[in-house]
């Protein structure tokens, strides 16, 4: 497993001097809340204690390198010719954060550049938001070593702008608001018109609880796909509703909508409607009554994503029911769909059974074995070095 240590260690090998310091930011988990980030709603993700670990150092010219451990080639760019079109593969999450401070308004011109080591124990493609990983690191590294004195939810936006423009997956901005402002021990409950992002004490231990990540290993795509058709949908109902976004209906507004709407595009509406509400209510739920009481929450998303969003796949159906025939006090798909992960709330004491039935019904379906962990909600972005 990388460490601060270790991505400084490997930053002196490659580059022949210590790096000025070590930052990084985590993946996350989004406990209910899908699809509702780029309709203004509402989210309630939480960092995990997977990471990516950014070691930078300047450089005195304009050039800017980044090295990954994971990946075979380095990249490199120049601050002086910096477009989403020159920025090849994995480094745009990395040049593309530059990119996108530039076009938020930070002045480039007479900075210099830097050399980047990456290092991360975050599942790719696993829909734990690798990504955001990447670039919420790289954007509290340059904060720092530039001295821009950007707040975190200018952060925000710079990450979800690199996301959008140079990487090109439409996505709202709940991984990069988790990412930059989770707090260990605690949810993020975002409400993303209000561009709020509040802490909720999520103690999952304190109840005997666990919560276990489920990666199917289907791979997933947002930049290509089923992702920007449900965007493309949500956009067509909010504008046949007559409405700015679709936070502005609530589930009052369905009986007009099944009128008004044809049915797939009615579908996707109630899902991000009754998602909405169905995250104000856990959030409620877990302050009152503590986290065993929203099992009925996460398998009620689960059903409304799996049939009126229509983003599961087998392999996440599988999990969710065999956690669920198992004992789990809640469980369902997370993040973007189309494949990654689903997630189960169990008794910590049922873990092995939970993981063990999973295992088998995988095997018994013929899919890939899936890759079981626990998670806990953690610190958001930092120095570490
Ligand atoms: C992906 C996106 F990046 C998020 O913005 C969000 O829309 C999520 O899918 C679905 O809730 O993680």
């Amino acid at each position: 497993m990388p460490s601060p240590e270790s991505t400084a260690q490997a930053f002196e090998d490659r580059y022949g001097r210590r790096p000025d310091g070590v930052w990084s930011a985590p993946g996350r988990v989004n406990l209910i809340g899908e699809h509702t980030d780029y309709n203004d709603g509402l989210v309630f993700p939480f960092a995990i204690e997977r990471r990516t670990w950014a070691a930078m150092g300047r450089r005195e010219d304009r050039t800017l390198t980044v090295h990954s451990g994971a990946m075979p080639e380095p990249a490199q760019a120049s601050l002086d010719e910096l477009g989403p079109e020159r920025f090849d593969g994995w480094s745009a999450y990395v040049f593309g954060v530059v990119w996108a401070m530039e076009q938020r308004g930070v002045d480039l011109s007479g900075r210099t550049g830097f050399d980047i080591m990456l290092a991360s124990d975050v599942p790719l493609g696993a829909g734990l938001s690798s990504s955001a990983a990447i670039e919420c690191a790289v954007a509290i590294a340059l904060n720092d070593e530039w001295e821009l004195g950007l707040t975190r939810r200018e952060l925000i936006y710079i990450c979800q702008l690199a996301e959008n423009g140079a990487v090109g997956a439409p996505t709202g901005n709940m991984d990069q608001t988790a990412s930059l402002m989770g707090e260990a021990g605690h949810g993020v409950l975002i409400d993303v018109r209000a561009e709020t992002a509040d802490p909720v004490a999520l103690h999952f231990a304190d109840e005997g609880l666990e919560l276990l990540v489920i990666d199917t290993r289907v791979h997933h795509e947002h930049a290509t796909g089923g992702y920007g058709a449900r965007r493309k949908s949500c956009e067509d109902g909010a504008a046949a509703m007559g409405v700015a976004s679709l936070r502005d209906l609530t589930e009052e507004d369905l009986p007009r909508a099944v009128e008004v709407l044809d049915d797939e595009t009615f579908r996707r509406v109630k899902h991000v409607v009754t998602e909405n509400a169905r995250v104000a209510r856990t959030a409620e739920v877990v302050a009152n009554e503590g986290p065993r009481a929203i099992g009925d929450l996460l398998v009620a998303s689960h059903a409304s994503m799996r049939d009126d969003f229509e983003i599961s796949v087998p392999e996440l159906d599988l999990a969710v029911e065999t956690a669920l025939a198992n004992g789990a006090v809640g469980s369902r798909m997370t993040g973007g769909g189309f494949g990654g992960a689903a997630i189960a709330l169990i008794d910590a004491d049922r873990a092995a059974e939970v993981e063990a039935a999973i295992e088998a019904a995988f095997a018994d379906a013929g899919f890939t074995a899936p890759i079981i962990f626990v998670v806990n909600p953690s610190a958001g972005a930092h120095r570490d070095l």
